[in-house]
């Protein structure tokens, strides 16, 4: 059976903006998801939704911008009401990873300001136990040789990202390293290891962090939430 990816993210961008309110700050994710929860929203802006976002992303600034959605600095808002992003795997008690976009640092201090936060996705992203993705790890340029051996200590082969023959850089100015440590059974173990870290200034482990997961299924809605 074929399954429309693009139709079951549609459906969960949409079911996810139906929890926007007036007069709250939204923080906008990053990715192909989150796209149609932002174009959404551009809509109802020009229908006269009042809102103040707050972007995870130079890229989602822009699309933001392009849409006419009112943005705020984040160093403006002390606590944000409702995030939607979207994320790379889930499992059902609403671990993450993210960062596939390269966005998971803004992402994931977005989402620790957020009251409500929603990850959208497809049913692609759903599995039983995280690591078929590679861990995205966001690293300073001065430590990327340093963090490597430090990740192969905990059975980790961590590579600097590159797009075609350059390097990738964040929009932080770091590097992203992607690291294959195969199926992560104890994820909040590994994420603690690896905040002890010199060098990581973030990850793409989301645990406890996450209030409502809504996956597009087909033509219907499944939604995660603890
Ligand atoms: C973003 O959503 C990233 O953290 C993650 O990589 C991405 C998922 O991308 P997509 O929605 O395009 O599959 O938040």
């Amino acid at each position: 059976m074929n399954r429309d990816l693009k139709k079951e993210k549609q459906i969960a961008a949409l079911e996810a903006v139906k929890y926007v309110r007036d007069h709250t700050i939204i923080g906008l994710g990053t990715g192909s998801t989150v796209y149609y929860a932002i174009e959404e929203i551009g809509q109802l802006i020009k229908q006269g939704l009042q809102i103040q976002a707050v972007p995870t992303s130079v890229s989602t600034q822009k699309l933001a911008e392009s849409l006419g959605i009112p943005l705020i600095d984040i160093n403006m808002v002390d606590k944000i009401d409702l995030t939607i992003d979207g994320a790379d795997e889930f499992t059902e008690d609403l671990k993450l990873i993210k960062g596939g976009g390269g966005a998971l640092l803004r992402e994931k201090i977005v989402a620790s300001m957020t009251i409500e936060e929603i990850i959208i996705a497809d049913s692609s992203k759903k599995v039983e136990t995280l690591g078929n993705f590679k861990l995205p790890i966001e690293v300073i340029p001065f430590a990327s040789n340093y963090v490597k051996n430090q990740i192969s200590q905990l059975g980790g082969l961590g590579n600097i990202r590159f797009i075609k023959d350059d390097i990738f850089i964040t929009d932080e100015g770091n590097y992203i390293m992607d690291a294959d440590f195969g199926l992560i059974k104890d994820p909040v173990t590994l994420s603690d290891q690896l905040n002890t870290i010199e060098g990581i200034v973030g990850h793409g482990l989301f645990i406890n962090l996450t209030t409502k997961i809504i996956m597009g299924s087909n033509d219907s809605i499944i939604s995660f939430e603890k």
